[in-house]
Parts: structure tokens; sequence; C-alpha cells
């Protein structure tokens, strides 16, 4: 999968893909990230990316043309199954677009400032608006490593046994159980018996309803009731 950035801040997303379960994407081939200068884009004085808005009002509006400058050049280069724009107004992102987005071949993310950009980008090249929850970043950087991230470890290959995706919380709609490692009693605390039972069987039931448990008492909204 292939995944360009475009931003006004490039130093933001220079380390979020190159440590850990990302640096192994992008070394196997799996995940190329590129992140894109929005400024290197502009034809204006100063390289100048945004402007006031009309009709008045506080705060700056990431301009058209830049924009439009950007995500043409990109797309003579490839096709883009989507073209996303960060945004607290876009639609929650969560594990089901993630595990959709993961099985897409190019996106590319955009990412908004100041008082986000011109809506004709929107109306007329933007496929897809995202928000990562409900509060306000002060751009969508941060929000499009959280998205890189939560995407390129579903990628086939990418995680491996040890990581498996198949147990992670909201992956059947439920939190995941707790988990313990050694030593088996640490001042008098002791790690539930079941898990060193050696019975696989009944590991994976305590897992399940533990899973249940404190789905019901944290996220009782994300159970599926059928
Ligand atoms: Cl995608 N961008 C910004 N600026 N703030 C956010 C967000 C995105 N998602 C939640 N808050």
């Amino acid at each position: 999968m292939r995944i360009d950035i475009i931003t006004v801040l490039p130093e933001l997303l220079e380390s979020p893909f190159a440590h850990s379960i990302m640096k192994r994407a992008r070394n196997k081939g799996l995940l190329e990230v590129n992140v894109h200068h929005l400024r290197q884009y502009s034809t204006l004085r100063q390289n100048q990316v945004d402007d006031y808005q009309f009709g008045g009002g506080a705060g700056m509006v990431m301009m058209i043309e830049p924009l439009v400058n950007a995500i043409e050049s990109l797309q003579k280069e490839v096709t883009y199954d989507e073209v996303i724009y960060l945004t607290p107004d876009g639609k929650p992102f969560n594990q089901r677009m993630a595990n959709g987005l993961s099985l897409k071949g190019n996106l590319l993310l955009i990412c908004g400032h100041y008082k986000g950009i011109d809506e004709r980008v929107r109306e007329h090249f933007v496929t897809l608006e995202v928000s990562i929850g409900d509060f306000v970043l002060s751009g969508g950087e941060l929000a499009a490593a959280v998205m890189v991230d939560a995407i390129g470890r579903l990628l086939p290959g990418v995680l491996n046994d040890e990581t498996s995706a198949l147990f992670d919380s909201f992956q059947d709609n439920l939190l995941a159980p707790p988990v313990y490692t050694r030593p088996e009693e640490f001042r008098g605390w002791k790690v539930p018996a079941i898990l060193l039972s050696g019975d696989h069987r009944k590991v994976d039931e305590w897992r399940h309803e533990e899973a249940l448990r404190r789905t019901k008492e944290r996220r009782p909204d994300i159970l599926s009731h059928d």
C-alpha cells in the first residue's frame, strides 16, 4: 500500500513511521509513506499557503491553489482509491474503517490547519473526510499518523504471530482481555490460576468471559447484540 500525505508540517510526520511495526512494514516493502510539503506547491510570494477567509472572521484558511497543485501533481503519478481530508467534522475513525482502508491500494491524506481548507477542495477532490475523535487538534498531522499506524499494521505480512491483530480490542466488537507475564506472584498479587493451568480450552473461555465483562463494563456501546 502507498500512502501520500500533504502537510504544512512535514517534520511532524518524520518519526511516527520510523519505529517498531511501521518501520518493519516499510522495510518489508509492504507500506510506502511519502510526506509532501504543501509550501513546495505554492506559486505565491514566500510560498504562501493560507489566507484570510471571505466574509471576515478570525483564522486563516488553506488556499485552494497550492492544494490543487499538490493533489493534481500526485495524481499524475498515482491513482488514489481515496483522497482523505482529516478534519474534526469528518466521519469518526474506527477499527471497521481501518480494516476497510487496509484493503485499498493507494491513499492520499490531506492535513488541515488553521480554520481548515477551502471548501472547494472538499467538494471537488476529497472522497472521504475523517475525524479521529471528538476533540480538536491543532492540525491533521497527528490524526494522519494515527490513521497510518492503525491501517499499516493490518496489511498482510506486517504483523507476526506475536503481534497478531486477531486478538486486538475492537476486532470482534470486544475489548481485549487482561494479560499477565512473569512473575506468577508479585507482592502477593497473583496471576489468575487458570492461565497457569495449561488447559488451552479453559484459557480461551476465560479470556472470552473477561473480554465480555470488560466490554459490558467499559464500552457497552460497542457490544453487538446479534
Ligand atoms: Cl482529523 N483533525 C483535527 N485538526 N482535529 C481532530 C481530528 C482531525 N480528529 C479529531 N480532532
